[in-house]
């Protein structure tokens, strides 16, 4: 199958979710093309089966801002028409399901029938989506698309509750390849990070409001006075620099490493003893999943996918939004006990393994061949 994809570039989990898609697919034979602003970060190899086709928006004076979907939905066509696409999936809502129902059209006047798949990942429904100034939009492409997934149960929920939906939504959730990551543990180097007595602690996220990085700050003020430990806080956003202040301000700058964006969240992880999330709001928690197969368990929040992905008392603890005070006890009480560490590690691990890719692929395509249909 000739596949086009649509996603962010970035390092937000929609964005790795689609290029790990993308690379899955080309590896099972498909042929894949990739259409976006930038090459999307985790999309390092470029072969005869995984193309990259960049959208540019010309600048013009008029302009306040950029038509960003208008150049997106010609890219579109442009490419289905060069390269034979034959179906369209588009993650993330905003503004990329729109601009594909523009695409079809354009392609449809054109004799050229292009089935859509839209992939609902989360803050395009329950933040930004259902903002009056977006929702009536939303609702069009979502109604729109020939197939409708959502990467949880929590967030078809959501969608349904928050939009006029006359599509059936199929849950599909995040999944993550294991036979990739495998070496990452095997070569591991935490002595470059760490004393051998002391635990690491790590956030992984695009530090911003709805991550609660106050949250991750407090919980590790706790932990700290009682285990010698470090935070590792990966990813850059607009909390950072208050993060970093407050840091200051309570005497753990020492502690606490601010490594930035990275493209070696898996070599971060594999030294890690826990991985917190006490976001606000989280349809699903891609960060937490890649933590437990690197074997890190996870204290997160309870909202959302999260209790889809982070199972009470296996692969973690879950505590309700902003009850920082229960969430560092816990992470104490973890830390300080070997045995129980040892152990919640294999468990986060096993609990990853339900989410390995090839049943996850398998779904998708699935899902394709029904839009082909459709
Ligand atoms: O977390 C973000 O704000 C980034 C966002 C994105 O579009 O990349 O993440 C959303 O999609 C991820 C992949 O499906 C999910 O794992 C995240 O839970 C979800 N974020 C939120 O719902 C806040």
């Amino acid at each position: 199958m000739k596949i086009a994809i649509v996603c962010y570039p970035t390092f937000g989990g929609s964005g790795v979710v689609a290029t790990e898609l993308g690379l899955a697919l080309s590896e099972r034979g498909h042929e894949v093309h990739f259409i976006t602003y930038k090459q999307p970060v985790r999309l390092e190899v470029l072969n005869s089966s995984l193309h990259f086709h960049e959208v540019n928006v010309p600048d013009y004076p008029l302009f306040h801002y950029q038509p960003y979907e208008l150049a997106l939905s010609s890219k579109l066509v442009d490419t289905v028409k060069t390269h034979g696409i034959e179906l369209l999936h588009v993650h993330y809502a905003i503004p990329h399901a729109y601009a594909g129902y523009m695409a079809k059209q354009m392609l449809k006047d054109q004799g050229i029938d292009l089935p859509m798949v839209t992939t609902l990942h989360g803050t395009d429904v329950t933040l930004v989506g259902k903002h009056p100034f977006y929702q009536p939009a939303v609702t069009f492409s979502i109604n729109h698309s020939d197939c409708v997934t959502s990467v949880s149960k929590s967030l078809k929920e959501a969608t349904l509750d928050t939009f006029e939906v006359k599509k059936s939504i199929e849950v599909i959730p995040n999944f993550i390849d294991f036979s990739k990551h495998q070496h990452h543990n095997e070569d591991c180097q935490r002595s470059l990070i760490a004393n051998d007595d002391q635990r690491i602690v790590t956030h992984i996220s695009n530090f911003r409001k709805v991550k609660r990085i106050d949250d991750v700050i407090e919980v590790f003020y706790q932990l700290q006075k009682e285990v010698n430990a470090i935070l590792m806080m990966v990813g850059d956003g607009p909390e950072r620099l208050k993060a970093m202040a407050t840091c200051e301000e309570l005497g753990i700058a020492d502690k606490v490493k601010f490594l930035g964006k990275s493209n070696q969240v898996y070599e971060i992880l594999c030294y890690s003893d826990l991985f917190l999330l006490p976001s606000a709001s989280e349809s699903f928690g891609l960060a937490a999943l890649e933590a437990m197969m690197m074997r890190v368990p996870v204290i997160s929040s309870n909202v959302g996918g999260l209790p889809e992905v982070n199972i009470e008392g296996q692969s973690g603890y879950l505590f309700s939004v902003g009850d920082t005070e229960n969430m560092a006890a816990k992470s104490i009480e973890l830390l300080q006990d070997e045995a129980l560490l040892e152990q919640m590690k294999d468990q986060a691990r096993a609990v990853a393994k339900c989410f390995d890719i090839d049943t996850v692929v398998n779904q998708y395509i699935a899902v394709y061949q029904k839009a082909l249909k459709a």
